[in-house]
């Protein structure tokens, strides 16, 4: 990583009904779970949102776009980009532990799935990005780790009351062809290094670094407006389009 600051997209997963307990009291605005990606090329493949349930998140209100839940070192930092009332200053309307937002029912822009929820991931860092992450098993192998655990793992289902139907008929989405790795190259590498689970980090350092470079490089979109283009010459553009429909902000640190 370089000097200077790190550039993300926020993308806004918008909470439905039924909303959780600890949200329920912000009903009136739209209240969003607010993932930090490098990759909004990706967002097609969305299948569900990552917490993690340990973390603690805070929500608070921006001005322009509702309200935010992530941690509290992101509100921070965001209240210094213009996302509050006053630089530096935001308000915590509640604090919320990972735990209690899991199940919750999302709606995240351009993935095909109608609503994809809230899943346990255990490996979220809490000092990266807003501790919330949108999964794309089909191009993070990270992502598909995690969703295969919880596929093959009913007690780990359970143990954080997820239903079956949260999981279970979300399969990864083809969305991006790169040559020698196919159309879903996180499985790819997953299956080649013999990856275990979520917490299989080595090899999943190595599966990063295997499908990131020849992504970004060789990778053409599958679908969208831009589908037969490579993602290099088209990322900005759905950033751009992203921001524009208001489903997604940019965010430094
Ligand atoms: B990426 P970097 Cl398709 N803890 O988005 C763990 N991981 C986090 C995180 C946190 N607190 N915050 C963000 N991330 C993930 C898409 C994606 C991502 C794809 C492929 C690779 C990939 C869908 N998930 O990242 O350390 C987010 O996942 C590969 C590293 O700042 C974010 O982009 O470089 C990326 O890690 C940011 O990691």
């Amino acid at each position: 990583e370089g000097a200077g600051p790190q550039e993300y997209t926020l993308v806004k997963m918008v909470v439905q009904e039924p909303f959780p307990e600890v949200l329920k009291s912000f009903k009136s605005k739209p209240v969003s779970l607010v993932a930090a990606t490098l990759r909004p090329e990706t967002m097609y493949g969305q299948t569900n949102c990552w917490v993690h349930p340990d973390i603690k998140y805070i929500a608070f209100e921006t001005v322009n776009d509702g309200i935010f839940v992530c941690t509290r070192r992101a509100a921070r930092n965001m209240s210094y980009q213009g996302f509050t009332k006053k630089d530096g200053e935001f308000e915590v309307l509640a604090e919320i532990v990972g735990q209690d937002l899991l199940g919750t029912v999302l709606k995240s822009p351009f993935t095909c799935y109608p609503k994809i929820y809230a899943l346990p991931m255990l490996t979220i860092k809490e000092d990266k990005g807003t501790g919330i992450v949108t999964s794309v098993p089909s191009d993070s192998p990270d992502d598909y780790a995690a969703l295969v655990d919880l596929e093959k793992k009913p007690a780990f289902r359970e143990k954080y009351g997820i239903h079956d139907d949260m999981v279970l008929p979300f399969k990864p989405v083809p969305i991006l062809e790169i040559p020698e790795f196919g159309n879903l190259s996180a499985v790819f590498v997953y299956d080649k290094l013999k990856i275990q689970s979520q917490n299989d980090k080595d090899k999943l350092t190595q599966a990063k670094e295997m499908v990131y470079l020849k992504g970004f490089y060789d990778g053409v979109l599958l679908v969208g407006e831009y589908k037969g283009s490579k993602i290099q010459d088209v990322k900005k553009n759905l950033q751009n389009k992203l921001i524009q429909e208001k489903s997604a902000v940019v965010y430094y640190e």
